[in-house]
């Protein structure tokens, strides 16, 4: 294997710091396919040409866009880092870029996006990502493959994408790619975090050697040295061809197995990533809670996505959503921030019911209760003089207990704190 930064594993513990305290981050998926409001894949679900997509082109007047809404409610939810769709699979691009006339600037928006939400976002101190669609629908020379809006039937043959897609010259688009993703790092200052999205190598598919990886790779590790960079670019012999890892909505119990690794993963409120204005499978605050906190628990990151509308703002139902977490994270946050997974001697059995996280800073212990005990008694096993002192997270009010044989017995109110999740606080000795 090779490597471009040539780090030691402390170096790129160190370049990853901030971004492994911060264990929380915002997605926005944002384009043209939120005046279509059903799902970012629209144009390839509905094998929607280029002409019949270019309505959305015409009437893209997000005439109520100000990031500094979106910055202010990411960071009251206590999102450390946000993540915009700079182009998404469509094509359609956020900025101001020199190679194409597919851009917001040439849309009734009139206005470089990506430009706008760096400044709102970056004054709120919020670290800044891109995210950038290896995957193009809209570029004449993206080679029409069994992913693409334009393909062909399932029985169609290698030598009828061959006859389909002649003339067109992949080596085109690769220069393309590099030219916006420069562009990308160099016009828009400091950039924390590149999110590139996706290889699918394999028969008629595209990976590294369709994207020029290697190049690509060398370049954003010259333009922004710093930067942190995803897993699908398919640039797996490298050491440092990726940064993190990305299971992508996946259930909780799934996070179990990344333990150990730099991950995130990247979850949505109601399945689609774009706006869907009819999706009505919103996650409840409790499965958000649950995926934020199993995250730490397992020692990874949440991105959460939300997708605005065409009019530019937040859906009621994710500016609801944001609101809870708010609630939650004003109080709780400390078991989230700069925590991972306890050592094994603090870990209690196996329970739904109770999801542990560490402070190796403060070695201060958090349990999650997902259920509160009816008798208000917890029993921590094994766990007589490895605690001096108990509280409730979110007010430090103190909580009783005893020893018993081998075990801490925790005397809890009757009545829960008012949190979907409340969290105890155990000082190790
Ligand atoms: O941007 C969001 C999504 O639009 C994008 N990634 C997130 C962050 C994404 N959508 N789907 N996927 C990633 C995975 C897609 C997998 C599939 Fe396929 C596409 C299954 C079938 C078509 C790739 C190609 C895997 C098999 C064939």
């Amino acid at each position: 294997t090779q490597s471009i930064l040539k780090e030691t594993a402390d170096q790129k513990a160190k370049r990853m710091e901030w971004w492994t305290d911060a264990r929380f981050g915002m997605f926005i998926h944002w384009g043209l396919y939120a005046e279509a409001a059903r799902h970012e894949w629209v144009k390839q679900r509905e094998r929607m040409t280029t002409a019949q997509y270019q309505k959305y082109f015409d009437h893209f007047n997000p005439d109520e866009f100000d990031p500094k809404k979106w910055a202010k409610e990411a960071k009251a939810a206590g999102m450390k880092y946000a993540v915009l769709t700079t182009k998404h699979h469509e094509g359609f691009c956020l900025f101001d870029s020199k190679y194409t006339d597919y851009k917001a600037t040439n849309t009734p928006a009139k206005r470089d996006l990506v430009k706008e939400f760096v400044e709102a976002f970056r004054a709120e101190g919020i670290k800044i990502g891109f995210y950038y669609s290896l995957i193009d629908w809209h570029h004449p020379d993206f080679t029409i493959d069994r992913v693409h809006p334009q393909r062909l039937g399932e029985n169609a043959t290698e030598a009828d994408y061959a006859a389909l897609n002649k003339g067109k010259d992949m080596r085109r688009y690769r220069e393309y790619l590099h030219n916006q993703v420069k562009e990308l790092l160099t016009n828009y200052g400091k950039i924390d975090i590149l999110w590139l999205d996706f290889s699918y190598p394999g028969k008629n598919g595209k990976g590294h050697e369709d994207w020029g990886g290697v190049d690509l790779l060398k370049m954003i590790r010259k333009l922004q040295p710093g930067i942190i960079i995803d897993n699908r670019l398919d640039l797996n012999n490298y050491t440092d061809g990726y940064d993190f890892e990305t299971p992508e909505q996946v259930k909780p119990s799934a996070l179990q197995k990344y333990k150990g690794k730099y991950w995130e993963t990247c979850q949505t409120f109601s399945g689609s990533w774009g706006y869907y204005r009819d999706e009505n499978t919103w996650k409840t605050h409790r499965q958000l809670l649950d995926l934020l906190i199993t995250s730490v628990a397992n020692g990874g990151n949440l991105i959460l996505n939300v997708g605005p509308t065409a009019r530019g703002e937040f859906d009621y139902r994710a500016n609801h959503a944001l609101d809870s977490l708010s609630y939650w994270m004003h109080a709780n946050n400390k078991s989230i921030y700069n925590c991972t997974y306890p050592p094994d001697n603090y870990k209690l059995p196996e329970s739904a019911d109770i999801r542990q996280t560490y402070n190796p800073h403060t070695k201060r212990l958090y349990l999650h209760l997902f259920a509160y005990p009816a008798d208000g008694k917890l029993v921590l096993p094994g766990f007589a003089n490895k605690i001096s002192y108990a509280q409730f997270l979110n007010d430090a009010s103190e909580l009783l207990y005893k020893t018993e044989g081998g075990n801490i017995i925790l005397q809890l109110p009757k009545q829960q704190p008012p949190y979907a999740v409340p969290v105890i606080e155990l000082f190790l000795q």
